[in-house]
């Protein structure tokens, strides 16, 4: 049966371009476009037609970094897949990729059929998964190979928590090599986890325990020596590289000097990064602990350097890393010890409004908020034209989005699955209005009318900036 849908009388922005267009979704597809006054338009039937007079309409979100139900500290990050990806269609995102853990001593298969399990029939929008290698040996770099060929494309690997994820230099260089000859891409949690595990120690010898000395003892250039030397390493490996959650500015000055090279270094940096400061984690009465992430917050005078990367493309990506941790009973296991604080951020429902505030503050075009927050993560991760932009035969993954609405973030009405807000009290201009899923009605006028198990699995392509 044919279902179709029009919306009519939009603004179509892509990062490519800006058109007043009709949209035609047929059998969950994007069909056609035409101009709003054109016969061909006008001659459009439908059982449903969407008005989006004065609203944009955008590809829906594509967010590259999630961690719902990440086991974490001794605890879980508070969102499932069923929470955590509603809460993502409430705030315009209609892709998540998340990451699959292999535990130490264990198969990565082991980890992806356990994150398969826990998605499998709850998502209300589509997923995919990197696989997070916190083994590396003989067994599970030939396993590699098998997970690229069924669409598992990307690894994280982490230069940070020891004895946890940690991967030491000799392992990095041989998944970088895997991954150049296999056609996966390697994410990089660069910190020297080891300099700030002696640091951290020190702190809390000398009673320094608050949640502010998280931010202290995870230093900007212990950041930015990690990103020094994951470039290096790739380039002997011969291999891509892209580096997740870049908060510091010397960081981001580490990947520019590497793209002036013409290396295929890619980076991303995160909302809270963009928003949020150290001030955050100075907050009284161990509410800094809601702000407690790695890579850290910065003291606000790194945020010039993140917008001037999203400008020059430097920084490709803005994801979320979406890892929400309750304050009661979770944060709190970390009260007179900020290193048992559980690491994370909530965020998925708020990445579109927040990068739409910036487009408001004149921080980026409304281009590219669609590029850093759809397009680009799709191609950066093989989804695109699938995900991430409106075009004849694409995903009809669409956002009605007003701009002109007002609104408060608060943890009141927000629908993440965790207690408090990052940006309580945050007045946003612009909101979601009307959400499609692969032609299905998700959110309908700020009604939730999505379903968990309407989310398909989706096996990726190789990262396509590398064609
Ligand atoms: N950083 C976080 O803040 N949470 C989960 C893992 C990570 O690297
Ligand atoms: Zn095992
Ligand atoms: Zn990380
Ligand atoms: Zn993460």
């Amino acid at each position: 049966m044919m279902s179709r849908t029009v919306i009519r009388g939009g603004l179509v922005v892509t990062a490519a371009e800006e058109t007043r267009a009709d949209v035609l979704v047929e059998d969950g597809r994007v069909a056609a476009l035409a101009a709003p006054d054109s016969a061909y338009a006008q001659g459009w039937t439908a059982d449903r037609t969407i008005d989006a007079t004065d609203k944009y309409v955008i590809p829906g979100g594509v967010d590259a970094h999630t961690h719902m139900e990440l086991p974490f500290g001794g605890t879980s990050a508070s969102d499932t897949f069923e929470t955590g990806t509603r809460a993502a269609a409430w705030g315009g995102t209609t892709t998540i990729v998340d990451f699959a853990v292999q535990s130490v001593g264990h198969s990565l298969r082991e980890g992806l059929d356990a994150w398969h399990a826990k998605a499998a029939d709850r998502c209300a929008i589509d997923y995919a998964f990197h696989m997070i290698l916190s083994d590396v040996n003989e067994g599970s770099l030939k396993e590699m190979d098998l997970l690229v060929g069924e669409g598992v494309t990307s690894f994280k690997l982490f230069m940070a928590y020891p004895g946890v994820f940690y991967s030491d230099d000799g392992q990095i260089l041989r998944a970088m090599q895997r991954g150049a000859a296999n056609g996966g891409l390697i994410m990089m949690h660069a910190e020297n986890g080891i300099a700030i595990d002696v640091l951290v120690e020190q702190a809390l010898a000398e009673g320094r325990t608050d949640p502010r000395y998280h931010g202290e003892v995870r230093k900007a250039l212990l950041e930015a020596e990690a990103t020094h030397r994951a470039i290096q390493l790739a380039r002997v490996a011969g291999a891509p590289l892209y580096v997740v959650h870049v908060s510091a500015e010397e960081a981001v000055a580490e990947l520019t000097q590497a793209r002036d090279k013409g290396l295929p270094v890619f980076g991303e940096t995160c909302p809270q990064y963009l928003f949020l400061s150290t001030d955050n984690l100075a907050e009284p009465d161990f509410e800094g602990a809601k702000y407690v992430c790695s890579t850290p917050l910065r003291p606000r005078e790194h945020q010039a350097a993140l917008w001037r990367g999203l400008r020059t493309n430097d920084l490709q990506v803005v994801s979320t890393d979406h890892c929400p941790f309750c304050f009661a009973g979770q944060k709190e296991l970390g009260r007179g010890d900020f290193s048992k604080i559980p690491n994370g951020l909530p965020g998925v429902e708020n990445r579109m409004d927040l990068l739409h505030q910036a487009v408001v503050d004149g921080h980026i075009s409304r281009r590219r908020w669609i590029e850093i927050a759809c397009a680009a993560p799709a191609r950066m991760f093989g989804l695109y034209p699938k995900k991430g932009t409106i075009a004849p035969g694409t995903d009809a993954d669409i956002v009605v989005y007003d701009p002109r609405a007002e609104q408060t973030m608060s943890a009141e009405t927000h629908h993440m699955n965790v207690d408090y807000s990052a940006y309580e009290g945050k007045r946003i201009t612009g909101q979601v209005e009307t959400v499609l899923s692969r032609g299905e009605t998700v959110i309908d006028r700020r009604r939730f009318t999505g379903r968990a198990g309407h989310g398909q699995y989706i096996a990726r392509d190789t990262c396509q900036y590398l064609d």
